[in-house]
């Protein structure tokens, strides 16, 4: 029989809407990239719930599922105005507002007795660039949260260092701002329209599929 090769999945989540919001872009910038081809693979979008511990479960079934080559967690960060890839998740799991099962964690761990923290292995310097070679606002970010955002980033980075991750599937996570129509009574709120998002998320997909080797530049902040 000859062997059949599979066009490599890239497996993209979005969040359903969380708090008082009625939308939340991670979902509609991963809706609308559902199916398309970039780099030699093929996006396919799972929403996630807002709720800590079953988002986990429910990414835990899209990996095995889908087996992807490749996974990007998208989150909102309400009062960011650039596309931020994250670049570390922690083990903790620290609740402001009651996730949408009204649970609210405080100071538990993601993943009780594992390592404090996880890098992303996903290439964020050249994702920032390229992302701004789009002409769309991209910067690293070196913090995640403390909410479900984080708590799936660290479920994700968990995943793939186990054994069991033995062809090195990459992953990380990446906040995108909030839509124009989300801040329309928030005078000086940040947002971004939603093409522009996705224009800005094609590009760093397609960094990320095609960079094994980070940039070696400088993304540091002082605080
Ligand atoms: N943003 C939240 C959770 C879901 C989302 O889209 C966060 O940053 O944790």
């Amino acid at each position: 029989m000859t062997p059949t090769t599979r066009t490599p999945t890239i497996l993209l989540t979005g969040f359903e809407p969380f708090d008082t919001d009625p939308v939340n872009p991670s979902w509609e910038i991963a809706k609308a990239l559902n199916g398309e081809h970039i780099a030699g693979g093929v996006v396919h979008s799972v929403q996630l719930p807002c709720v800590f511990g079953a988002s986990m479960h429910q990414l835990s079934a899209a990996l095995r599922e889908h087996q992807p080559q490749l996974v990007i967690c998208l989150g909102l960060a309400g009062g960011r105005s650039e596309i931020t890839p994250e670049r570390v998740a922690i083990n903790i799991d620290d609740a402001r507002i009651p996730d949408n099962a009204d649970a609210q964690p405080v100071d538990a761990p993601v993943v009780p007795g594992a390592p404090s923290a996880y890098f992303s292995t996903l290439p964020i310097k050249a994702m920032v660039q390229a992302v701004r070679d789009a002409g769309v606002p991209a910067a690293v970010s070196n913090t995640a949260g403390t909410f479900v955002c984080n708590h799936i980033f660290y479920a994700l980075m968990h995943q793939l260092a186990q054994p069991g991750n033995a062809s090195g599937v990459r992953g990380g996570f990446v906040h995108v701002p909030a839509l124009p129509e989300q801040v329309t009574g928030k005078p000086g709120t940040p947002s971004m329209a939603l093409a522009t998002q996705v224009a800005g998320m094609r590009a760093a997909i397609a960094a990320a599929m095609t960079t094994h080797k980070d940039l070696h530049v400088n993304a540091g902040q002082l605080h």
